[in-house]
């Protein structure tokens, strides 16, 4: 027998069902299916939001509120957050004189987050901070003199190099800068004075740098300076956003508008081989925004927003067979994690090398804005929500109690058993729907 963590998983008796809380084992790190909420810090409000995962899937940065807001002098109270599942959410504090601070990146170590802190009233003077878990946080500056603005985006995996955008001075344009222990904050070399530019991303060896220049994406390296993409596409042809390269830095994702508009956004993925591939809008969304891609490159995640309902936003998941899934769908209808049903999950933010763990920022149940982390199960692994005893098979075994428990679409079952509740299809009824589940997964037997 296979054996692998189930959380609905129950072994029958002569006397009922005993639940089997943790049954383990094997050589995944994570055998998924999991969702959670990830908590919030003490203090202010209750809020939280997740921006990165290190490559490993174990750490994950964001920000959360711990602070009650001064709305007059400020600060307004949020700090930046580290949590994995030893340490759960921990506050990573702020810089001095620049305690509103937000991770947005975590190296693969855990022990390096990177993102931005800045004084309430004086958001010009937002600086780029480095936190290790032994100097704690460090501002990178802003180029060579102490007056400006910076941001950083993006780490490499060993955390020693750190990508974003500058601002020399009280006025001026955006550069993308490059900061590593060796040199601190530099230009990327052969980039262009103007227009502005920003670096948003860093392949895990650090040795692929991307961005945008303008409107246009760039990919950068130390041997060859940057190379610019061109025009995405003959209609979509701008980036405004952000553009993320996986691990490997071989594709590089990001959204594109026509010249001169902002929606409809268009999802795009680059290769050397292919060059720019739109990721075709879904029918109900008329924006998409990938916001990060996996080493490899084959699973690219980030948000949609909705044709119908204004900032209606929703997590995607796309690989090169299904394309882009509302990965809420994903997680009910093929996983079954039916606690995600009451949550409206916003925006997917970022994901782990193997493109199984993924993080993001939505609404829990209580109404309270959180962060969250869902983990899918290996690809190919057989997820057979009907095998309630957990045996590996759908058989007569499993189909329980049906007097009782089938009742119709919409009613909740009220005299049977709880662990008897069939709702496979987590709609809080047990109906034909969930039996016709049932039918699909049937391998026959006793
Ligand atoms: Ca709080
Ligand atoms: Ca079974
Ligand atoms: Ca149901």
């Amino acid at each position: 027998m296979k054996w692998e963590t189930r959380r609905h998983a129950r072994v029958k008796t002569t006397t009922g069902y005993i639940w089997l809380l943790a049954v383990m084992v094997p050589n995944t790190a994570f055998p998924g299916p999991t969702f959670e909420g990830l908590g919030d810090l003490p203090g202010g409000f209750c809020e939280s939001e997740a921006w990165g995962i290190s490559e490993d899937g174990i750490t994950v940065a964001g920000w959360s509120w711990s602070g009650d807001p001064d709305l007059g002098d400020g600060p307004l109270g949020f700090e930046a957050m580290r949590w994995d599942r030893d340490t759960g959410i921990q506050g990573l504090g702020g810089l001095p004189g620049r305690p509103d601070s937000r991770a947005l990146d975590v190296a693969a170590s855990g022990t390096v987050v990177v993102g931005w802190a800045r004084w309430a009233n004086n958001t010009s003077e937002s600086r780029a901070f480095r936190w290790t878990d032994v100097e704690g946080m460090t501002d990178l500056g802003v180029f060579s003199s102490d007056v400006g603005f910076s941001i950083a985006a993006a780490v490499s995996s060993d955390g020693n190099t750190v990508v974003g955008w500058a601002r020399e001075g009280t006025s001026g344009v955006w550069q993308a800068f490059r900061w590593r222990h060796s040199t601190g904050m530099q230009h990327l070399t052969g980039m262009p004075s103007s227009p502005a530019s920003v670096a948003s991303d860093i392949s895990a060896d650090s040795n692929v740098i991307v961005g945008r220049v303008g409107n246009e994406p760039y990919r950068w390296t130390e041997d060859l300076g940057p190379e610019f993409l061109g025009v995405i596409d003959d209609v979509f042809a701008e980036t405004r956003e952000g553009v993320f390269v996986s691990g490997d830095g071989s594709t590089i994702v990001g959204s594109a508008v026509e010249a001169g508009t902002i929606e409809p956004r268009i999802g795009f993925r680059w290769t050397r081989a292919e060059g720019f591939v739109l990721l075709p809008l879904p029918s109900f969304a008329r924006g998409v925004h990938p916001q990060a891609v996996s080493y490899d490159g084959s699973v690219v995640v980030g948000y949609t927003v909705d044709d119908n309902e204004y900032y209606w936003v929703r997590p995607f998941i796309w690989d090169n067979a299904t394309g882009i899934r509302n990965l809420k769908d994903v997680l009910i209808q093929e996983y079954g994690l039916c606690e995600v049903a009451a949550w409206s999950l916003g925006y997917g933010r970022g994901v782990s090398a193997d493109g199984r763990s993924i993080v993001g920022a939505g609404v829990n149940p209580d109404g309270n804005g959180e962060a969250w982390l869902a983990r899918l199960p290996e690809p190919g692994a057989a997820i057979l929500l009907a095998d309630l005893d957990g045996d590996d098979a759908v058989d007569l075994d499993d189909f329980l109690e049906p007097d009782a428990c089938l009742c119709g679409p919409d009613a909740t079952p009220q005299s049977c058993p709880p662990e008897a509740f069939a709702d496979l299809d987590c709609d809080g009824d047990q109906d034909l729907a969930d039996f016709a589940r049932f039918q699909v997964e049937f391998t026959g037997g006793m």
